[in-house]
């Protein structure tokens, strides 16, 4: 299996407003090697990429925030949307219900 490169640029910019789908979609994206869980390394390494003004920790603040079975991972299905408020109120991204 290749691996997927993350070239793919046709990131959405994230100012304005986004729909929950499409916030699910792009936290996702986060999860490079696919078993479907955000890792800290995969999180810290998204987070760069959009350019936010966050360091490590944060991202491990992300991680407790949003891990609600406490395994230390975000699970894709389950645990994104844990994240929605903390992404409106640190990230200033709008997330509108449709
Ligand atoms: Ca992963
Ligand atoms: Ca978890």
């Amino acid at each position: 299996m290749a691996i997927t490169a993350t070239g793919t640029t046709t990131t959405r910019a994230l100012s304005g407003d986004m729909t929950i789908e499409e916030f699910r979609q792009w936290i996702r994206r986060f999860d490079v090697n696919g078993d479907g869980r955000i890792s800290r390394n995969e999180l810290r390494h998204a987070i760069r990429s959009i350019g936010a003004r966050f360091s490590g920790w944060r991202s491990n603040r992300w991680i407790r925030q949003a891990d609600a079975n406490g395994d230390g991972f975000i699970d894709v299905e389950g645990e994104i949307d844990n994240l929605l408020d903390y992404a409106k109120s640190n990230l200033g991204i709008n997330i509108v219900a449709y």
